[in-house]
């Protein structure tokens, strides 16, 4: 795998949080030596223009939409420019929005993924059903194209919507029966590979996820939020979540996922800086990262 090149585009923006602080997470894990392990031919795109999160008053089902929409469309420019040039784009978040800019720039390319979605919860909310607004919850349901989404977020990309359901893989969260997105997760007939799969043998669910998004698409990509993981072993997202899969069982995952010839590419977000214990997790977690992103 060390023969993979990787781009990596930062997109430092909360725009799509709750609050202010992930916009920070491109710099942080750039200082924490990200790059430096992801082997000899990474290349750094920089960042794309980004936003930190404040109220929007002026619309507070879908706050900051617009910086949303155009945070995403900036990550799309930069992912189809490394694409088109063979290399594989690692987006570093940044909000859960980053992705709809990861799938909108393979669209800009000429592609038409399939997506797995390794997340503490599948980002199927939208404006009408998610009171607080964040469009990090809303993510999935704008590139599914789903009613009530908003245009501006859902027409990023060439094509709207930008996923069919039978592209994606939702993989790793906890949500309990009769939560509102598993509800939904299963009415669109979303492939669900849940936390417990993952914890009876990671290997195995990561080859299911693969193998379902192989057989969806010519290629694939990941999206990885960091709210996937147990926060008491892994305290690095914005929103903490009680139940998660361990950092080991993560990168069993992004390593059979990314080993695939038909994987194009991998955002990771959410990660807020201040939320970290001390200066060791975030070197730890890079560390971990770059080797199932390599092979090592
Ligand atoms: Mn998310």
């Amino acid at each position: 795998m060390d023969h993979r090149q990787w781009t990596v585009v930062g997109a430092p923006s909360s725009a799509g949080a709750h609050t202010p602080g992930i916009e920070r997470a491109p710099a942080a894990l750039r200082a924490a030596g990200l790059l430096d392990r992801l082997g000899a031919d990474v290349e750094d795109a920089g960042d794309v223009p980004g936003f930190r999160w404040r109220p929007d008053p002026a619309y507070p089902r879908g706050q900051n939409a617009g910086a949303v929409a155009a945070v995403a469309s900036a990550v799309a420019d930069r992912v189809a420019a490394a694409l088109v040039r063979g290399r594989a784009p690692l987006v570093l978040g940044g909000d859960c929005t980053v992705t709809v800019g990861l799938v909108a720039g393979c669209a800009r390319a000429g592609l038409s993924p399939a997506l797995v979605y390794v997340d503490g919860g599948p980002d199927l909310y939208t404006p009408e059903t998610r009171a607080n607004g964040n469009l990090d919850a809303m993510g999935l349901a704008h590139m599914l194209g789903l009613p009530g989404t908003l245009p501006e977020v859902a027409g990023v990309g060439p094509a709207v919507p930008l996923l069919s359901p039978d592209r994606v893989v939702v993989y790793g969260d906890s949500l309990p029966r009769g939560d509102h997105e598993r509800e939904l997760v299963a009415e669109l007939g979303l492939t669900y590979v849940p936390a417990d799969e993952v914890h009876a043998d990671a290997g195995a669910a990561a080859r299911r996820a693969r193998s379902v998004a192989e057989g969806g698409a010519d290629r694939f990509v990941v999206h990885f939020d960091v709210d996937v993981l147990s926060f008491v072993d892994a305290p690095l997202a914005d929103v903490p979540e009680p139940f998660g899969l361990s950092l080991g069982e993560a990168a069993v995952t992004l390593a059979e996922l990314v080993a695939s010839p038909r994987f194009a590419g991998l955002s990771v977000t959410e990660i807020n800086p201040d939320h970290l214990p001390d200066d060791e997790l975030l070197p730890r977690f890079a560390s971990v990262l770059a080797g199932a992103l390599t092979g090592r």
